[in-house]
């Protein structure tokens, strides 16, 4: 069973991003449950600015559950990434995450590392980099796996990151590590900038699969682009895909159309 999530972002300093929903959390549950997505994905400033009860009141109100966490927060607010050349700061980066992982494990869902991964500095050396990034995932990976969840992992187009950005990369190196609860995050959009083609890298990769962010051809919402969602969805079936696929788009025109769209979308391809 594949099942819908809208992203919530309650980061003042994100909000001309790309998620569905930017106001309050209250309001943007109810409005994702009248919808009938099944869960939601969110992106706080940190894992202390969210009380869980209150979460988990609203979670049970509306017949909602957690998709999975963000960190971006992490470096756009509070500048950290597992790749630092600063060791404090990449100590900073694993504490961050951890209580991230902490706070979604309290309700079954996985933290995702994105733009936290960080970059190979201009000049850097990439295969000390990369051994930055080893070994934060190693340590939060087996974090996550104690607290009985995946860690996410997401490869990102070559304009956000000079690191992994296809699923092969990601899928090989995450073979290359001890740790065996990082999965990897499928991002249609990055995917559309990065893979030769969709379904064939989603079939060769999907067992390293743990996540999926749901956008179209431009980071619109599914239906208002040029990706086809039947194949792609067709595969996510084949190899029997069972978590989130949740919508990381611009809310366009606004965000109670990108949601409607996407979960018309949604039902009519997945
Ligand atoms: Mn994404």
């Amino acid at each position: 069973m594949i099942l819908s999530a809208a992203t919530i972002a309650l980061v003042p300093q994100i909000k001309t991003g790309p998620w569905i929903f930017w106001d309050d959390l209250e309001s943007s549950m109810e409005k994702a449950s009248q919808l009938g997505f099944d869960g939601v994905e969110l992106f706080t400033e940190s894992a202390d600015s969210l009380d869980p009860d209150f979460l988990q009141k609203n979670l049970e109100k509306h017949s909602l559950k957690l998709a999975a966490v963000g960190t971006g927060a992490g470096k756009v607010i509070h500048g950290l990434t597992l790749t630092d050349p600063n060791p404090e700061i990449r100590e900073k980066a694993i504490s961050f995450i951890s209580d991230m992982i902490s706070l979604g494990a309290k309700f079954g869902a996985p933290a995702i590392i994105g733009s936290m991964q960080g970059n190979v500095p201009q000049g850097g050396d990439r295969e000390k980099t990369l051994d930055f990034l080893r070994e934060g995932l190693e340590i939060l990976g087996e974090k996550a796996g104690e607290v009985g969840v995946f860690l996410i992992y997401e490869p990102l187009n070559r304009y956000e990151t000079n690191l992994l950005n296809t699923l092969e990369a990601g899928a090989k190196f995450l073979d290359s590590l001890k740790t065996r609860h990082v999965r990897l995050l499928a991002d249609l959009f990055h995917m559309n900038i990065e893979e030769t083609n969709l379904p064939d890298s989603l079939r060769k990769y999907g067992k390293f699969v743990g996540h999926v962010h749901l956008a179209d051809s431009h980071r619109g919402p599914i239906g208002s682009g040029h990706t086809s969602f039947e194949p792609i969805a067709s595969v996510l079936k084949e190899i029997g895909y069972s978590g989130f696929v949740s919508a990381e788009a611009f809310p366009w025109p606004d965000s109670e159309s990108a949601a409607k769209m996407t979960i018309d979308t949604f039902l009519k391809n997945f």
